[in-house]
């Protein structure tokens, strides 16, 4: 029988969930070089993310293949992400807990502590069934995990206020914000989707959680990070991951498309980055819109889109683009590319790893929301951090992105803006120094993780 402790990690396979959680347990991994993490998540999510290492990469962590729960020969509908979501979720916890079994003997050690996206609230139960603790990981922005947190009250408020325009008045740190910009499963009956179930559910468990970890800084979000304290048994900040790559031992993303020496090529803050993650694709005529905006402006820009929207854009306007300074790539290094001093602006769908990583190096936003949390986040963005702007009536027109990336670029209240990313950077720098928060609050989870019980 082994001594050392015996980490399982439950991964939740959609969006980008997964490879913040593994940056998570690779720093974990690296500080408690005895523990053994065993990393459980879909076949198809697993080979991604571990596509680029090597057994010998991934010393003291081993992956776990769970089921997707997609039955033998299924065909999809329309909405194949949200389809894929709902079955995985039916799966649980059967296609976890079947697993955790093989792990165990592999490790000749039974789990000592369950660390999981937060999505994954039957790990509570779990967790408590076999007496460990159970560290949720909850890979967005504070503002929405609190949001989720006040499901309940939003809901008696919207359900008794006379208000049209109501604000969430009732929440630290979001109260000049709108009910319109939260979450959709925030409000939506919990019954309505399996998504909004899980996410009502997990509000429930989190206080029962030893810590609920987040890829932040508590310094974004001061009166937020106060009240999730007080909510919490313990809230631990312990990012922005891509200020710490160092620590997780990650090598860099590869360049297999160049942008990093074309970045070298374009002048200081002047280039368009554009990204909308791994789920979204705007619609055609938004593509449209963009493109002919960027077109106008005149500005060079480095846009990372799918194959598949490429029809969308005008006609033409590759070849266009080729010849005014304009770069078409399907998947970029996006960290590097940030990092880059020739990136000027981040057009993004707001996810909250983009928007941590444009916040780590400095870079200002324009904000086309989607779906989740993304409305919250681009609120925060422009009327909290005030780091960016939302495209005018949140969709892309032609004369509302032109006017954007004209404010951003080349006006002075763009350099405010630019100003504000700065200081905000500096704050997330001060956070992963040896004394910052995010430090201290990463020793006090290796402390939790490594002292939890050799069952
Ligand atoms: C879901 O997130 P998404 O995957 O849609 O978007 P992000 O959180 O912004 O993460 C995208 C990641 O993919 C990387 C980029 C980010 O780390 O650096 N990337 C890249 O390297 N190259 C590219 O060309 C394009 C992207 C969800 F949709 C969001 O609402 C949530 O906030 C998020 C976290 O829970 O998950």
């Amino acid at each position: 029988m082994s001594t050392s402790s015996h980490i399982a990690v439950f991964a939740f396979p959609f969006g980008t969930h997964t490879a913040p959680l593994l940056d998570l347990v690779q720093r974990l991994a690296a500080s408690a070089p005895d523990v053994k993490f065993s990393f459980f998540s879909t076949s198809e999510s697993n080979s991604l993310i571990f596509s680029g290492s090597k057994a010998d990469d991934l010393g003291n962590i081993k992956a776990y293949n769970v089921s997707d729960g997609i039955p033998d020969g299924h065909i999809f509908g329309g909405n194949q992400h949200l389809e894929a979501v709902g079955l995985f979720i039916k799966a649980t916890p059967d296609n976890f807990v079947k697993v955790v079994k093989e792990a165990e003997e592999d490790a000749g050690v039974k789990i000592s502590c369950l660390v999981t996206d937060a999505f994954l609230w039957f790990a509570c139960d779990l967790a408590e069934e076999i007496g460990v603790p159970w560290i949720p990981f909850w890979t967005a922005a504070s503002s929405s995990l609190s949001a989720h947190l006040y499901t309940d009250e939003i809901r008696r408020e919207i359900a008794t206020s006379e208000r049209s325009e109501q604000t969430l008045a009732l929440i630290p740190g979001l109260q000049g914000l709108n009910i319109n910009d939260l979450p959709n499963e925030v409000l939506m009956d919990s019954q309505e989707s399996p998504l909004a179930h899980m996410l009502y559910n997990m509000a429930l468990k989190l206080p029962k959680a030893t810590a609920v970890v987040l890829n932040s800084f508590e310094e974004i979000d001061p009166a937020i990070t106060t009240d999730l304290k007080s909510m919490l048994k313990k809230f631990l900040n312990i990012g922005p991951s891509p200020l710490l790559a160092a620590a997780s031992k990650k090598p860099p993303s590869a360049d297999k498309d160049e942008c990093l020496s074309w970045l070298e090529k374009q002048n200081n803050a002047s280039v368009v980055y554009i990204s909308f993650g791994t789920v979204i694709s705007p619609p055609p005529d938004e593509i449209v819109a963009l493109a002919n905006a960027l077109e106008t402006c005149e500005v060079p820009f480095l846009w990372s889109l799918k194959d598949h929207a490429k029809k969308h854009l005008p006609e033409g306007f590759i070849d266009r683009a080729r010849n005014n300074n304009g770069k078409f790539v399907t998947w970029a290094p996006q960290v590097r590319v940030l990092e880059h001093g020739a990136v000027g602006v981040f057009v993004t769908h707001c996810g909250w790893n983009s928007i941590l990583e444009s916040i780590s190096f400095g870079v200002p936003l324009i904000c086309r929301p989607f779906f989740g949390d993304q409305k919250l986040n681009s609120r925060m963005v422009q009327d909290g951090w005030k780091i960016g702007l939302k495209v005018d009536g949140g969709v892309f027109t032609k004369s509302g992105t032109i006017n954007a990336i004209q404010y951003i670029l080349s006006s002075d209240k763009g350099k405010a803006i630019s100003e504000n990313v700065r200081v905000l950077k500096e704050k997330a720098l001060d956070a992963v120094k040896p004394n910052g928060s995010s430090t201290r609050n990463f020793q006090e989870l290796i402390e939790i993780v490594t002292k939890s019980p050799v069952q």
